[in-house]
């Protein structure tokens, strides 16, 4: 019974992490930028995603952006992506036809199978029922000290949503809001004239600055979804540049015209600040489940597709703020504070330890905010690591870093295995203690974000899913998400092209 319900809920949860995790927004180059983000809350559509194929999903994003961030620009195909995929699916479901995989695996641009769309999960394989909300007591049910995750974690995990920051104390500064469970940050921006508030994804990652038109189509029809637009009606001081701008996303794209219109952030006003509408949207966004209305890029705009400033250059430059400064305080919905913050023009001086503060040049050629990466250690020993450089990117949700680093960095975790296909497993309850050492200081990396999420949701202390991916393109680059910056206060700026890093406070 046991060994059963294991084996199934490894074919069954899946679908959840998949859905969930992977937050991936950063443009890649400026020629040719790629996004992929998450299809939040679209978990309860279907249950049925095995874990090796969330892998598969993990490593072919970290593939495909490593190799676009890269200066060659040279990865796998769509065709190599999908088609390891497709190996990855087949081996879990041998006795399906393609196009049953089909729907088991594209459930939202299957109308057919959204209509499945229900908040039961069978996570049983004697069809015993076991709803969102029973799996959170049974998980909380089978709680001992070293289960880690907590019912608001595996209720995101579960229902999606956004949990609301606390308003921040600081000066300039925005509550960042927590996507799901951690997988992304987003704040509330307003937009127009009268001013509207637009819920926008935060990602140091890319450079462009964009939310719905009132014209906004999915790719492939329908409307965008149940979020706010904007358009000329809307707005008396919206006016448009008669211009299109588009990003290619790794699963899709946005495209749109570019306009300006009065932008408030953190109660600073930006007056006709250009930046773009999406008049069409690839189904992640468009989706009523995706829970943003649009994204701010604050990498640099050299990067951007739209040829504008970011709103963060825009207000250095008119004065209010004295510079191009973005500092994230990244929160982690497992600690219950609520203290996501995003502060413009400087550092909240309250939320890290003053004498731990690190600054480094950006070493990006591109706009990004990359790092050199001195050192990783396990509970302080050295690991030798070939990667040299960290891309800062809180529009990530995880680690993605080359496959013989992550082979070593698991080999060092104790009972860390892999799934013998690029996928690492750690225990739950791991205490190891990985560290990234910039600027000469080491920033440990805390063991619940290791822990990515349990393999069976009814066994929280069993074997999780590692924050740490393999992905093997680009040349020694990590990307670095917010498994790792929820352990640090991260810090940009433009005007100096440097980026900092602290000790929490
Ligand atoms: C697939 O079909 C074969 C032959 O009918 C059967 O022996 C096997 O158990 C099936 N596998 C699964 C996973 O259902
Ligand atoms: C399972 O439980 C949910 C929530 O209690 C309920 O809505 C659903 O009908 C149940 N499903 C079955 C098959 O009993
Ligand atoms: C905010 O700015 C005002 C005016 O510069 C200053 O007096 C106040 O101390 C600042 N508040 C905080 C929390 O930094
Ligand atoms: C649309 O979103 C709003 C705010 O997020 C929510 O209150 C409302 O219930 C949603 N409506 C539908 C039809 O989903
Ligand atoms: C995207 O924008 C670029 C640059 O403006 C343009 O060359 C290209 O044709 C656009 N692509 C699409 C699909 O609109
Ligand atoms: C981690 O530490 C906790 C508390 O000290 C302990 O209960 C747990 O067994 C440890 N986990 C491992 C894998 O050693
Ligand atoms: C690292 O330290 C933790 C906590 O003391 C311990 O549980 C773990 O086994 C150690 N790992 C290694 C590889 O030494
Ligand atoms: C301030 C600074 O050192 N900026 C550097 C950022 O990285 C680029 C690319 O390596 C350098 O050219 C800049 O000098």
């Amino acid at each position: 019974m046991m060994l059963s319900k294991l084996v199934l809920s490894l074919c069954t949860l899946f679908f959840f992490l998949f859905t969930l995790r992977d937050v991936e927004a950063a443009p890649l180059s400026k020629k040719h930028k790629i996004l992929t983000l998450p299809l939040t809350r679209l978990q309860q559509r279907r249950t049925d995603l095995h874990p090796q194929v969330l892998l598969q999903q993990h490593i072919n994003r970290g593939h495909r952006r490593l190799a676009l961030m890269s200066d060659s620009g040279i990865g796998p195909t769509d065709e190599e992506l999908r088609a390891s995929l497709h190996k990855r699916v087949h081996a879990c479901h041998p006795n399906e036809t393609t196009s049953e995989l089909q729907k088991r695996y594209n459930p939202y641009v299957h109308s057919a199978v959204e209509s499945l769309d229900t908040p039961t999960l069978n996570l049983h394989e004697d069809g015993s029922n076991s709803s969102a909300t029973s799996s959170a007591s049974a998980a909380s049910a089978s709680a001992s000290a070293s289960n880690r995750f907590t019912d608001a974690e595996i209720n995101a995990l579960l229902n999606g949503g956004v949990t609301d920051a606390n308003t921040p104390t600081a000066n300039n500064s925005l509550g960042l809001d927590i996507l799901a469970d951690d997988v992304g940050y987003t704040s509330i921006i307003e937009i127009g004239t009268p001013p509207r508030q637009f819920r926008v994804l935060m990602d140091s990652g890319s450079a462009d600055l964009w939310v719905g038109s009132d014209n906004c189509q999915a790719e492939g029809g329908g409307d965008c979804g149940n979020h706010t637009f904007l358009g000329e009606q809307r707005s008396s001081s919206f006016s448009t540049f008669n211009e299109q701008w588009n990003i290619t996303y790794g699963t899709g794209s946005v495209s749109g015209v570019k306009i300006a219109d009065d932008v408030t952030i953190a109660g600073l006003a930006l007056t006709s600040h250009s930046f773009g509408i999406a008049e069409v949207e690839s189904v992640d966004f468009a989706s009523d489940n995706t829970d943003f209305d649009g994204l701010m890029g604050l990498a640099q705009s050299t990067l951007s597709n739209q040829d504008f400033l970011t709103p963060v250059e825009s207000l250095a430059k008119n004065g209010l703020i004295s510079e191009a400064i973005t500092s994230y305080k990244i929160s982690r919905l497992a600690d219950g504070k609520n203290d996501g913050e995003i502060t413009f023009g400087g550092l909240d001086e309250t939320k890290f330890q003053a004498d731990t503060l690190v600054t480094v040049d950006n070493i990006s050629k591109q706009g990004f905010w990359i790092a050199a990466l001195d050192a990783v250690s396990v509970n302080g020993t050295d690991l030798k690591v070939e990667g040299q450089a960290a891309i800062l990117d809180t529009g990530t949700t995880l680690l993605i870093v080359p496959a013989a680093d992550a082979e070593t960095i698991h080999s060092n975790i104790d009972g860390a295995t892999s799934d013998g296909q690029g996928g690492f497993l750690v225990p739950c309850t791991t205490n190891a203690s990985i560290a990234l050492t910039f600027g000469g200081t080491a920033f440990a990396i805390d063991p619940r974000d290791l822990a990515f999420a349990p393999l069976d949701i009814n066994d929280p202390t069993g074997m999780c899913v590692s924050g740490i991916s393999s992905g093997n393109v680009g040349q020694g680059e990590w990307l670095v998400g917010d498994t790792f910056l929820k352990s640090a206060y991260f810090s940009t700026n433009v005007d100096k092209n440097q980026l900092s890093l602290a000790k929490l406070a």
